[in-house]
């Protein structure tokens, strides 16, 4: 097949930055064709659009609706990243072109992520840490006593892969794991929760860990941040959309809820103001896969999907 109609580099179309590795790779290797930024765009796609067989996009930046329809004879979507909320999925089954995304490989940085977040918000050692460099330690002040984190009631919000490594490590941690998702998993002895609501309520801290995407936004809304409660925290390593952000936002304020540890955000990259004035919440700029060693991982399994697509128009790792 692939001799018949071999993909040739131009008609490989890298999306967005992706990774420094991705991108340099499908320049260097295959000259990939690049999309222009938003000013140039419309007219880019006009005139090449018809040619793209393949694209090449990030869980950032995905293939989204209104380029997918101008991506007409489009036969596979290569995602670096474990999420792809960020392409019109439903269009693209619809049209049958194949996903593929990079399982598995991040899992262990996702969750050591979440547990550093976990620990952080807790400890509040981010505050603590700015409470040293601001010279208050020095002038002889003692930072509040923080919550402990070992032992607590833990909510996982979404019990895949990333959800069932955040668990092990809290065992280690001495901690009760619940867990809330669409169907209760075989072979898996935590309590279940029918609800995110009931879940919040059960638990003492709740972690996010729930695909993006449609069927999940907004999932956390007020009234599971309310359930979760002023003495209760909320973490997130999965995707802004799936917590209600500026209903979060006001339970911090109104101190409804003890405090957050965020990786993602509604409009990445993009923090809202009144999170930055918070000392209740530690912040990162969604690095839950970022090491080294992961996003080389993560390199070898998109480039290898899209070798594998270009040889006999298979995907090593669809989603679908
Ligand atoms: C990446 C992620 O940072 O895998 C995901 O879904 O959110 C992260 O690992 C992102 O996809 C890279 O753009």
């Amino acid at each position: 097949m692939s001799n018949e109609n071999p993909i040739t580099g131009d008609q490989i179309l890298r999306v967005g930055p992706v990774n420094p590795a991705v991108a340099a790779i499908l320049n260097d290797e295959f000259q990939a064709a690049v999309l222009p930024g938003a000013d140039d765009r419309d007219a880019w796609l006009e005139e090449h659009g018809a040619g793209i067989r393949v694209a090449v996009c990030s869980g950032k930046i995905g293939v989204d609706t209104k380029l997918l329809e101008k991506l007409p004879y489009l036969e596979a979507i290569v995602n670096f990243g474990v999420g792809y909320d960020a392409t019109d999925v439903a269009q693209a089954k619809e049209r049958g072109i194949p996903l593929s995304n990079t399982p598995d490989v991040l899992t262990d940085c996702v969750a050591d992520t979440a547990l550093g977040l976990y620990l952080d918000t807790l400890r509040r050692l981010s505050a603590a840490e700015r409470f040293v460099r601001a010279g208050t330690w020095a002038s002889g002040q003692n930072f509040p006593l923080a919550t402990k984190a070992s032992g607590r009631k833990v909510g996982i919000l979404g019990l895949g892969r990333i959800g069932q490594a955040i668990a092990d490590r809290l065992e280690g941690f001495g901690c009760e794991i619940h867990y809330h998702s669409r169907n209760p998993k075989q072979d898996v002895q935590y309590p279940y929760h029918a609800s995110a609501r009931d879940l919040a309520a059960a638990t003492e801290v709740l972690i996010v860990a729930a695909a993006g995407g449609p069927d999940s936004a907004g999932l956390v809304n007020a009234d599971v941040i309310e359930a979760v409660g002023p003495e209760g925290f909320i973490i997130n390593i999965a995707r802004g959309s799936v917590i209600d952000e500026p209903a979060l936002i006001r339970a911090l304020q109104e101190g409804t809820l003890a405090g957050a540890g965020l990786d993602v955000f509604a409009n990445e990259p993009e923090v809202p103001a009144e999170l930055l004035e918070l000392d209740s919440v530690v912040l990162l700029p969604h690095l839950g896969s970022g090491t080294v060693e992961t996003r080389a991982d993560m390199t070898a399994v998109t480039i290898g999907n899209l070798r594998s697509f270009l040889k006999d128009r298979t995907l090593l790792t669809p989603i679908y």
